[in-house]
């Protein structure tokens, strides 16, 4: 890493201080993992700040989303989108299901519903929409469909957290919902994440398979892994509660700086998906179009030039990587919205202490 350069992110810390008096206590109680008291109080906190009924926490998201698939049974093929971060699909390839893409919405830039229809078969199980950017998808489009054809939904909500849609949190469409707390995110916890969902016996499943899938002293159910979230982790979490309303107002104050300021640059668009009740900021991506002076890429090499470090995220498609060209889940792709997204895309730095001269040095470059 150079030093002065500017990252897509920077993660949000409490005070140092903070921290002292709960280590002391976790030093105290010598519980370090397996549910101790800070770890639960996490949990409590978490569904009251979230509004969801149950969550469990879990020591990252992928691990989040490979439980979850263990513990709804999915299997045969899950509808999912190309325009992600690796992590979706490969928590399916991991439970052995064969990913099915389908192109994005333009608008969303999420898991088009008009096309979902058309690539469902009898072996379909699930779908793995993903709120990307922290926007939500159509969920209401996708509650309709998943019901018609007895599906389970999985939403991968890593960048979700805290968001509201038109009906309240975002996290209680589908059936579960799986959040990222790693430290690139709005909220983390150094390494970590929750699986949200709204029935206890699900719940009990998931604390049961995340823990090796014990199920009493003396007995094993089911094929578990060790996917627990330790103390430390807890007590970080409920330090960064404390914070995570400042933090998302000090993001919104750069990304309507932004907004305001990227409108007026011919060949530069900005997310246009307005409908979120309540934003998180959680990324900035731009999309750079022919009208612009640049390319996408001689932009992108123009900011890091410049010690700017933008990411394209999500560039290349997951279907552009070779393990998802394999043979078991060859399929004919026909994803030019992802394809034509994912070519346009920087997701410029935002963080909540960024400072307003570094969103202007990185607004001179993008205008000169
Ligand atoms: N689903 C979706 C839709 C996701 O986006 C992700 C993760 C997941 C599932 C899986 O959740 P987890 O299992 O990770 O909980 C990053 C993150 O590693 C990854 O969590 C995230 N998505 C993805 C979008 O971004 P990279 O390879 O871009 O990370 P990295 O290390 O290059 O970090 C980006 C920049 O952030 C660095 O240039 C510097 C800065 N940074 C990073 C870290 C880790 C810091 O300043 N401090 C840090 O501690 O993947």
């Amino acid at each position: 890493m150079k030093k002065n350069s500017i990252f897509v992110v920077q993660p949000s810390l409490p005070p140092l201080k903070e921290l002292i008096p709960y280590l002391e206590q976790v030093w105290e109680n010598k519980m370090l993992s397996n549910g101790g008291p800070f770890h639960q109080q996490l949990e409590d906190e978490l569904c009251r700040y979230l509004d969801v009924p149950y969550i469990s926490l879990v020591s990252n998201g992928t691990m989040g989303l490979i439980t979850a698939l263990q513990a709804l049974d999915i299997k045969g093929e899950v509808i999912t989108t190309p325009y992600s971060y690796v992590a979706t699909s490969q928590s399916l390839m991991w439970n052995k299901i064969k990913p099915v893409f389908v192109d994005i919405d333009p608008i969303t830039l999420n898991l088009d519903p008009k096309k979902i229809e058309a690539a469902i078969t009898p072996e379909t199980s699930a779908i793995m929409p993903v709120h990307v950017y922290g926007k939500p998808c159509d969920v209401d489009a996708i509650d309709i469909l998943a019901k018609k054809h007895d599906l389970k939904v999985i939403y991968d909500a890593a960048h979700a957290f805290g968001v509201r849609c038109h009906c309240g949190s975002l996290l209680k469409h589908g059936d579960l919902s799986i959040l990222s707390f790693h430290a690139t995110k709005v909220f983390n916890t150094f390494e970590g994440g929750a699986i949200a969902c709204k029935d206890i016996k699900i719940k009990q499943k998931i604390d049961q398979i995340k823990n090796f899938g014990i199920t009493s002293e003396t007995n094993v159910e089911h094929v578990g892994i060790n996917g627990k979230m330790s103390e430390f982790n807890s007590v970080l979490g409920l330090l960064q509660l404390k914070y995570i309303e400042d933090n998302i107002k000090k993001r919104k104050v750069i990304n309507n700086h932004y907004r305001n300021e990227l409108k007026k640059i011919k060949g530069i668009r900005c997310h246009a998906y307005s409908k979120v009740e309540f934003d998180n900021y959680s990324y900035f991506p731009i999309f750079v179009d022919d009208k612009y002076t640049l390319t996408r890429d001689q932009l992108y090499k123009k900011l890091k030039d410049n010690g700017i470090n933008g990411r394209r995220y999500f560039y290349p498609l997951i279907t552009d990587f070779p393990i998802f060209k394999n043979k078991s889940i060859k399929q004919e792709f026909n994803l030019p919205i992802a394809k034509e997204t994912s070519d346009r895309v920087i997701c410029l730095p935002i963080y909540s202490e960024m400072e307003l001269k570094t969103v202007e040095k990185v607004l001179d470059l993008i205008k000169h």
